[in-house]
């Protein structure tokens, strides 16, 4: 295991899912390292010194250290599985749309009212669900007559928008009015190497 990426993460973490579903699903040769939250573990030395903005996830690759879970999708995909992220203008551009979407929509939507649910977050619960319905209208629409977000096959913009859509309803937001997002969760689901973050039973899912 000396040459694996070591990913430092946390197991009910949508942010980390991402580069969890992604090493599972590129075959990757990495390492997981649980970070205790709980604990505060990344508030302190030597986590800071990985990451000074305190936050899980981060990859070692090497002496590489990267944070940001989009960041890291783009790294590893770039540099170990570039089937996952196109190289044409127009694909990648699109790529980097739904990037955008997970980094705000997605985060401050459906993942912010989850962090309520599971984590006893003081945060807004119905500005996080209204949120959360405005992407994932938007989603539905888009995915309509689509099997992936962008071109033909799976790309990192669906490891992206997958864990906190899949997991929306512990924050209490149903995904019963989306049959577009729900049929495309069973296609990313169906993925060979694909692995599930975690179930919480809270919100719709308890
Ligand atoms: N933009 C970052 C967000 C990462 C993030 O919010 N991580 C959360 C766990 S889901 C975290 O570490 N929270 C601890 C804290 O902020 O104290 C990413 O995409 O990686």
């Amino acid at each position: 295991m000396s040459n694996a990426i070591r990913i430092h993460t946390f197991p009910l973490s949508g942010h980390c899912h991402r580069i969890e579903l992604f090493a599972a699903l590129a075959g990757l040769n990495h390492e997981l390292i649980t970070v205790d939250l709980a604990a505060g573990e990344h508030k302190q030395q030597p986590f800071l010194s990985l990451n000074p903005a305190g936050k899980v996830p981060v990859i070692q690759d090497g002496d590489f250290v990267l944070a940001d879970s989009n960041a890291i999708l783009v790294y590893l995909a770039r540099k170990y599985a570039p089937d996952w992220l196109p190289v044409d203008p127009a694909s990648e551009a699109q790529v980097q749309r739904f990037l955008s979407l997970a980094a705000n929509e997605i985060a401050n939507g459906p993942a912010a009212a989850r962090l309520v649910t599971v984590f006893g977050a003081p945060l807004d619960a119905d500005k996080a669900k209204g949120i959360a319905a405005y992407v994932f209208d938007l989603l539905e629409g888009l995915l309509d007559g689509r099997e992936w977000l962008v071109g033909n096959r799976p790309s990192i913009a669906d490891v992206a928008i997958y864990s906190y859509t899949a997991h929306a309803p512990e924050g209490n937001v149903s995904l019963e009015p989306y049959p577009n997002i729900r049929a495309y969760l069973k296609r990313v689901e169906a993925l060979p190497g694909f692995k599930a973050m975690p179930a919480t039973p809270v919100g719709l899912a308890a």
